[in-house]
């Protein structure tokens, strides 16, 4: 018997990624939809001590972290073809971009979502506008990477949910990228794809 696998996820949060791939290997999972106060309460933290998800529970076994819970899912279900075509290269290209947006775009947003208020008004304001224009800059880059590309590496990856997730993020915190048609192309195609709209649904998430 194959071991279960569960995904704990909060709705909207960076686990919405590793839910879209999820639905994309088309492998059968439970989601455990938490919020935030429940990933920091004793039950939770037992499972991930850093009481942040997203976590994947495959039989007993506890996986952490985004980028290595979306490598194994793409290593796990290669027939989906979500780690490149199967060259170092190609491999190296999905990782590339994954870890701009798990090192550098996601860490970015903190300040937005108030991270840096106990800094008093004044310089949180600031630290806000500073991440902002970083958040901006990284999304040009993510732009012009999608010139002529339908996907952030040419072919569909597990790049591909993590940049709908932080995309989200931007509209919510009223980033304009109106004038980045790439992303917003790519954002209009991933919203209709039946993989993001099942993950969304389960989340409870309409846009
Ligand atoms: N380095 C971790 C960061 C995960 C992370 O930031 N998770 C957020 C949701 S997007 C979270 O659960 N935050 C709760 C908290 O920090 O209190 C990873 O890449 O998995």
């Amino acid at each position: 018997m194959t071991a279960k696998i569960t995904l704990y996820t909060m709705p909207g949060a960076c686990s919405l990624a590793d839910h879209i791939a999820l639905h994309w290997v088309g492998v059968t999972f439970d989601v455990v939809k938490l919020d935030h106060a429940a990933i920091k309460q004793p039950e939770f933290l037992a499972i991930n001590p850093a009481g942040a998800v997203p976590v994947l529970k495959v039989g007993e076994w506890v996986l952490t972290q985004n980028m290595a819970i979306l490598n194994y899912i793409a290593d796990r279900f290669p027939d989906a073809k979500l780690g490149g075509d199967g060259t170092p290269q190609s491999r190296a290209e999905v990782n590339r971009w994954l870890a701009l947006l798990n090192a550098d775009l996601h860490t970015s947003f903190p300040p937005l979502f108030g991270a840096t208020a106990y800094l008093g008004e004044d310089v949180a304001n600031k630290t806000k506008e500073i991440a902002k224009a970083r958040i901006r800059s990284l999304f040009e880059r993510l732009d012009a990477q999608l010139t002529g590309r339908v996907w952030l590496t040419g072919e569909r990856s597990i790049a591909d949910p993590y940049l709908f997730v932080v995309m989200r993020w931007a509209f919510g915190m009223k980033i304009d990228l109106s004038d980045l048609s790439n992303l917003n192309a790519f954002f209009t195609r991933m919203s209709t794809d039946a993989g993001v709209q099942a993950a969304m649904a389960a989340e409870g998430l309409q846009r």
